[in-house]
């Protein structure tokens, strides 16, 4: 198959093709347009109508009463994190979920509360492992005050957290009254790769954070969502940490357009992220999980190239190929808008002389 996607090597090369993360995609035109249109007034004063429809927005699509727009993924989950829990409690989290792993610690830095990790499988929480891990009240012990899940999970591969499994864990948050976040930074690519809407996943959370500068395309900014009230807590979390923003309507207008027109094209990705992986699945010495390929993130293992991580990517880099390390033989791979076939195939191209002629930076 590799050999059928490469053909005769007579592709039109693009310059350069970024696989770092989806973080990298630009502006459109039309967000452009519209961040060069947008109504503004000082939000903090509540006064931004374009803030105030992206949140209404948000709000409407995953079936949540209120919105929150943030400046980032963190600011999102850190808000919530330190709405639901505080100084000496303690939220459970996937072993490996970027709040533990890519937060700088904030759980422990902001919200004062520890993390307790449990391994997942594919990224999904066991439900008993869960009911397991719920504090009984005792001295010793500090309150569970969280669940937080990440769908889709990045470590694990962009794997999407099956409805089952959130049903399962909701069962047992009601059971002991704890709530759950959820972590949906890449949660409508969930969506479209499950073919039913983000508020389907949401429902299943109390509050849930979704990024719209990554595969959605925005430049800028996250939306937390959840109950009235508590988004009116998390407002006074977010202006402590510096995210009272005046009119950043200018912010909020791509992001508009990144919910309502963004979405459906993300399809789009996964495509690209699968003919990556099959691709790489017969290049020698890597080794890729293909079960794992459901969204637009590739992990590959390239322990049998004989290659080391770094010199592996800068031999890739030096012919205009960007990926990310993800472990000492784990690199990663993201798709998104801003590479489209071509790049695939280059990418393809690249990976597999680099593998085979060893590395050349
Ligand atoms: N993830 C980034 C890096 O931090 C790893 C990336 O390139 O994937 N939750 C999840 C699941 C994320 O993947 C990310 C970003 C965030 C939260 C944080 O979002 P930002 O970068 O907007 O703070």
């Amino acid at each position: 198959m590799l050999s059928k996607i490469l053909g005769n090597g007579a592709l039109t090369m693009p310059e350069r093709v970024d696989l770092r993360s989806d973080t990298v995609t630009k502006p459109t035109d039309a967000m452009r347009r519209a961040m060069a249109e947008a109504e503004v007034g000082d939000d903090v004063y509540g006064e931004d109508p374009t803030v105030r429809r992206l949140e209404e927005l948000a709000a409407e699509t995953l079936g949540k009463e209120a919105g929150l727009f943030v400046t980032s993924g963190t600011q999102g989950n850190q808000v919530a994190i330190a709405t639901h829990a505080g100084r000496g409690e303690e939220v459970i989290a996937e072993a490996e979920s970027h709040i533990f792993l890519y937060e700088a610690a904030a759980v422990s830095a902001i919200a004062g509360a520890q993390i307790r990790q449990i391994p997942g499988v594919a990224g999904a929480l066991p439900p008993e492992a869960v009911a397991a891990a719920i504090r009984e009240p005792n001295v010793h012990h500090p309150r569970t005050a969280l669940i937080e899940v990440e769908n889709t999970h990045n470590r694990a591969g962009g794997t999407v957290i099956p409805l089952d499994n959130l049903r399962r864990l909701r069962e047992v948050a009601d059971r002991f009254g704890v709530p759950i976040h959820m972590d949906g930074a890449r949660l409508f690519n969930a969506a479209i790769a499950a073919g039913v809407s983000a508020a389907e996943f949401a429902r299943l959370a109390d509050t849930v954070q979704v990024c719209l500068s990554k595969g959605l395309c925005a430049p800028v900014g996250s939306v937390l969502v959840g109950p009235r009230d508590f988004i009116e807590r998390a407002r006074q979390w977010r202006k402590r940490l510096g995210g009272g923003m005046r009119q950043a309507g200018v912010i909020a207008a791509p992001g508009i357009l990144a919910l309502t027109t963004m979405v459906e094209r993300l399809a789009e990705d996964h495509e690209h992220a699968r003919m990556l992986a099959e691709g790489l699945a017969e290049v020698p010495g890597i080794r890729v999980d293909l079960g794992r390929v459901q969204t637009n993130i590739v992990l590959v293992d390239i322990a049998g190239t004989g290659l080391a991580v770094e010199a592996f990517l800068a031999s890739l880099a030096a012919e205009g190929v960007l990926a990310s390390a993800f472990g000492p033989t784990l690199v990663r791979f993201v798709t998104h808008r801003d590479v489209d076939r071509e790049g695939i195939l280059r990418a393809l191209s690249v990976i597999s002389r680099v593998v085979k002629g060893g590395v050349t930076a």
